[in-house]
This record gives structure tokens, sequence and C-alpha cells, in this order.
């Protein structure tokens, strides 16, 4: 296989353990703290899980192991969408696997949870695990986004287990992912399966955290990614001076990924889909908000600037879900048959005139006609508007030149208005792991490792104190169920680990908050360039700012 250089020297690299795992197996031991409770709906979660409820915290310190001595056979599964690092949790899994004893195995199931259900896996041994060691992607066994959720794939899940003596699984995904994890591991127990299952947080979004996980992996790396793109663009429009830059960024739901990347480029807007939300803004303010900047840059002769667009926003705009949801309705079934029967897009039109309500025709009437087809174009395989392919990069660059041409009529704007636009996701999901993702993920499968060893389950391996140095990072362990509450879901109540969006009272917010009009009036663009992996600690080592706002440095 032909290597790039990067590739070859990141083979070299040795991630940094948190202090407390560094001197070796045998000095390892675990210390129990208090019993846990979920974070609300306490006595619903206990009846759900009654064998993996209220377990305690626990940490690991230096000192004798005293972990039981049997061989120990390991399945791993990655879980959803690509994230930097997912490779060294594997590595960190194998590495403290076969540490503790050599004729440990661990199996990868391939392509996510599917893997575990269709038996089809992978055995590691060094020369593959050595191949994979601090590189990007999921490609060491794939992904999947099958959902281990039903007593019918539990029980087949059971099955392979005790086909290959498999004593524990380790689940690598977001926060559904390892709510299953949650309630796999509490069939496994309520069934004297034997089995342990450990759970590690991913997600490039950043919404699988709270007062245990201080962040998901991936998210350092691929906002570093986006942030080095941004900051180069907005070099290259400060450069040319003729151009509005619209870049959507990715983060399905939460805008942690869009606040982040603010942080670091200081760009002269960005939308936080939260905030829209709470606000209940409509298109038309978002548009006007960012006509505002437009034309006071443009009174200073500076007719450039960059917005950032969350990709999830247009879901966080009370009148365009009411839309979404009208439209849904209205190709429901049969309905869908009749609309694309329909020979030309007048005819699509007046159908759609027809069937929604005023309100909602008035929020359709004035998206350009690319977004209005679009919508009734790309449906998912439930017939559902897939909203997160809405180029709302360009739905908000159209929706301010109208306002901006209304402005000029007007006589208030004088300026020129030429949009480009981008979108920064993919790009970011697979880069080589940052340092912090490298040692970070490298910790958690290791720490994963000792969690099973302990006799573990239904536990997130948690690393803390994210924004010191590694050596004063925290290993040890939370029960799942301590981070759930009852949620209704597909018209269900269900329980589940709940999803952290972008708080308004947070500290990360709140620094952008204060400094946003400075940034969309004048140019105070930061450039962060591409992630370094040689070099000084404070450049190199550098977790996100929004883990340092959090944690108040
Ligand atoms: P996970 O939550 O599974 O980590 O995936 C997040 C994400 O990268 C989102 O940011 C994005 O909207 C989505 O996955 C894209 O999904 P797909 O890879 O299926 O196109």
């Amino acid at each position: 296989m032909k290597i790039s250089s990067l590739q070859k020297a990141r083979y070299e690299y040795s991630p940094k353990l948190p202090g407390m795992l560094r001197h070796g197996i045998s000095a390892i031991c675990v210390k129990e703290g208090e019993e846990t409770q979920s974070v609300a709906d306490q006595e619903t979660i206990k009846a759900l899980f009654p064998n993996t409820y209220g377990k305690k915290e626990i940490t690991f310190e230096k000192g004798e192991n005293t972990s039981e001595a049997k061989k120990q056979v390991v399945g791993v599964i990655l879980s959803g969408g690509q994230a930097p690092g997912g490779h060294n949790v594997i590595c960190g899994l194998y590495d403290a696997l076969k540490a503790t004893n050599p004729e440990n195995e661990l199996y990868g199931f391939k392509n996510g949870p599917s893997g575990l259900i269709e038996d089809d896996y992978l055995i590691f041994d060094d020369e593959y695990i050595d191949e994979y060691r601090n590189t990007g992607g999921f490609d060491i066994i794939g992904s999947g986004r099958t959902k281990l959720e039903t007593q019918e794939q539990f029980a087949v899940a059971a099955e392979v287990c005790k086909k290959h003596g498999i004593t524990a699984i380790v689940i690598i995904g977001g926060d559904d992912s390892n709510t299953n994890a949650a309630v796999l591991a509490e069939y496994f127990a309520a069934n004297n399966t034997g089995v342990q299952v450990i759970g590690c947080p991913k997600t490039i979004d950043g919404d699988l955290k709270n007062e245990d996980i201080e962040c998901s992996f991936g998210f350092d790396t691929a906002t570093k990614t986006y942030s080095e793109l941004i900051g180069n663009i907005e070099r290259d429009a400060n450069s040319a001076k003729k151009y509005w830059h619209f870049i959507k960024v990715m983060g399905r739901s939460a805008s942690h990924v869009a606040l982040e990347c603010a942080l670091e480029t200081q760009p002269n807007i960005c939308l936080v889909s939260e905030e829209v939300s709470a606000k209940k803004m409509s298109l038309s303010q978002i548009a006007d908000y960012i006509a505002d900047s437009v034309e006071k840059r443009a009174a200073k002769g500076m007719n450039f600037g960059v917005a950032i667009i969350p990709e999830g926003v247009v879901e966080f705009v009370p009148e365009f879900s009411k839309l979404i949801a009208e439209i849904n309705e209205l190709l429901a079934g049969s309905k869908a048959d009749e609309f694309n029967a329909l020979p030309t897009w007048k005819d699509k039109y007046a159908f759609i005139e027809n069937g929604l309500t005023k309100e909602s025709m008035d929020v359709f009437a004035i998206l350009p006609e690319g977004i209005q087809q679009q919508l009734f174009l790309e449906r998912d395989p439930h017939g559902n508007v897939q909203v997160s392919l809405i180029e709302s990069e360009k739905l908000f660059s159209a929706l301010v030149a109208d306002k901006l041409a209304e402005r000029k009529e007007a006589g208030t704007y004088k300026g020129k208005f030429n949009a480009l636009h981008h979108f920064f996701g993919y790009e970011g999901r697979c880069a080589f792991p940052s340092n912090f993702d490298a040692d970070y993920c490298y910790s958690l499968g290791y720490n994963a490792f000792m969690l099973i060893q302990y006799g573990y389950t239904g536990y997130l391996s948690k690393i803390s104190n994210l924004s010191k140095p590694a050596n004063e990072w925290v290993a040890g362990g939370m029960p799942i169920t301590k981070m759930m509450n009852i949620e209704r879901r597909h018209g269900e109540d269900k329980p589940v680990i709940k999803k952290a969006l972008v708080e308004l009272e947070g500290k990360p917010f709140k620094y952008f908050e204060a400094h946003r009009e400075e940034w969309a009036e004048n140019t105070c663009y930061v450039y962060p360039g591409a992630i370094q992996y040689y070099g000084p600690a404070d450049v190199c080592d550098i977790t996100t700012k929004t883990l340092a706002l959090e944690q108040g440095e």
C-alpha cells in the first residue's frame, strides 16, 4: 500500500495516556465513587434498567491491579458517522487487551452494528492494527447506521457472542448508539449472558456531552479542519475584497461546530440554531440580520464578508418547520404519485398553492426556486423532506440579496453583493486526528478495556479534565443510565441520553455574543492555519475554544 509521508510519520506517534494509566497494566487499580441516579425520570429509568441502574461512578488510580485474571474476547463496533480518532480507540483497546494477556482477542465487527447481527468480523493482529495507528477514517472495519434496538437483534447478538466466547462488546458511537449500548447491557445482564457492554463517546457534532462527558471525540479535529478552511477563505475575502462567502458547516442538529468555528475564526456572521429557535426568528428576520452586516460593511467600503451557517438551522426556524410538516403531509402516501405525475413546475406549483396553509405558502413563496424544488424532490425512504440536504447557505444568500435589492431601492444601501457558497462537512470527518483526538481516543479505548477487565457493564469510557495536559487527565467510567432521561421519540416514551444543544447561557455562546457585533461590522478575522502535529505543545496540543471556555480557561 502506498502511504503519504505524514501517514508514515504518524505511525511513530505515541499517543499520550492520562497520568494514572501510564505505569503499566499491573499498576492500575480502581476507586469506586458514589452510586449514581439518572439525570431525570429516576423511577421510570430504574424500572427499565433493574440490573444496570444506580451503579457507582469509578476512577482509575495508580495501585495494584486486583482484576480477575481471565481470558477476554472483546468485540468492537463503529457506529454512525465517521469521526477522527476512531482508529485510535480501537488501537488503545487492543494494546490494553494484549498487554493484560497476550491470549486475549479483539474482534472487529464490520460495517457498523449490523456486523454483530450478521456475524461479519475480523480478528485483529499487530500487523493489521499498526496500519491504522493515528490515522483518520473508520475504514479499519467500516461503520454503519443500523440501530441495535430490538429484542430479536439482542437475542442474535447474544448467540453470536456465545459462538465466539465473547466476554464484552465495545460500541463506539453517538448519543443514540450509546443509549442502545445501555439497553443491550441491560439485556445481556438480565439474561445472564456474562457479556459486558462499554460505550465510547463519538461524534464530530459535539452533542454528546454532559456533566460527565466533557466532549465527544472527533469534534476537535473536525472543527480545526473547518476553521483552517474558513480562515483561508477569510484571508482570501480580505485580499480580493469582492465576495461574501456563505459557508455551511456540518452538525445535524446542534450548532456546536458552527460556534466553535466562529470562536476560532471570528467571521462577520455566525448563525446559532438554538438562538434562532429561542427567539423564534423568521427567515426574513435572519436575512435582515445578515443584510445589516453587509450594509454596514459596505458603508465602510468593505463589500466582502464571511457568514457561517449551521447545517441544521432551517429546522430551528419555526415557520420553516411548519412548512416542512405541511409538505410531508401534502405528499403523504399516494398523493406523492399524483404530484409527481404533474407535467410542469407550474402545475406542481399550483398543487402546492392549493395544499399549503396561507402562512406556509407565504414562507414557500419567498424561497428561491431551486430550494422550492429541492423541498419536493429530495425525499428520504419514509417520504419526508431531507432537511439536511437543503442548501441553506444558498437560501440565506438569496434572501439577503432580496433584502439588499429592497434597501438599494430605498437608498440606504449602495454597495455591491457577490456571494459564493461552500459546504464543509465530509472534509473534516476523516482527517488525521489532531494530537488531542489521537491522545483522547487512544485513552478512551485503553480505558474501555480497563472497565471490561474490572467487570463493569453499561458504562461509558470517561476521560476528563481535558483542557489540561494529558498527564493531568482523569480516567474512569460512568454508568450510561446516569445520563438518561425519558423523551418522546416517534410517538413513544423512550429512555435516551439527552442530546446536548448549544446552551445560550453557556460560556462559549456568551463569549460569542459579547463580540459578534464588532465582528459583524469590522474585519477581525483570525487565521488558525492547518492542524499541526509536530512542534510546541501550545500549537499542537491545544483543544477547542469551546472546551477551554466551558472549563473556565
Ligand atoms: P454521527 O452523529 O453519527 O456522528 O454523524 C454526524 C454527521 O456527521 C452529521 O454532522 C451529518 O449531518 C451526518 O452525520 C451526515 O450523515 P451521513 O454520513 O449519513 O451522510
